[in-house]
């Protein structure tokens, strides 16, 4: 049985996958729409598929320990993003707030000697640092060439070899 706060937290942080979601498909959208970059795109709307396997994992658990999972209303993402390199920027920020959320429900976890949720948590630890892990090399790589068109064409080459989620191709 988990606990009433822990049912809130872990609700908050479905709603927080599944705005990562939205807002890797809004930068998808925008790569392809605004910047012809195909291979950013496609990494962004991997991304979102990868966000709504994080919010089930969650609905997942809740149900097998009997609590319910709940979707929430979620604001649309706001387009603080001019181009990819500060798209990523974003991203990269965004990232390292999921981390700290993961963080918070880790810390409750431990404080209520919740053993199931600590567990669940730890995998979110480790998906948390290949994520931010992910974001910062590649906004790393695009700081690096900066207007240099070029530049950015190559990483947008290698962005395209992301391997797509199962299912993705049901999608297109
Ligand atoms: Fe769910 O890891 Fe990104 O936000």
């Amino acid at each position: 049985m988990l606990s009433k706060q822990m049912t809130q937290a872990l609700n908050d942080q479905i709603a927080s996958e599944m705005y990562s979601a939205n807002l890797y498909l809004q930068m998808g959208l925008d790569m392809a729409q605004d910047h012809g970059l195909q291979g950013f795109s496609h990494w962004f709307m991997c991304q979102w598929a990868e966000e709504l396997g994080h919010a089930l994992k969650i609905m997942h658990y809740m149900m097998s320990r009997g609590a319910d999972a709940k979707i929430s209303a979620l604001e649309a993402p706001e387009k603080t993003w001019k181009d990819a390199r500060t798209a990523m920027e974003v991203a990269y920020k965004h990232e390292q707030m999921i981390t700290r959320q993961v963080g918070d429900i880790m810390k409750m976890a431990k404080t209520e000697n919740d053993y199931g949720t600590e567990c669940l948590m730890r995998w979110y630890v480790g998906e948390q640092i290949e994520e931010e892990d992910t974001v910062r090399r590649i906004h790393a790589q695009v700081m690096m060439v900066r207007d240099q068109k070029s530049g950015l064409l190559f990483i947008d080459k290698e962005l395209h070899t992301r391997p797509e989620p199962a299912h993705f191709h049901d999608y297109h």
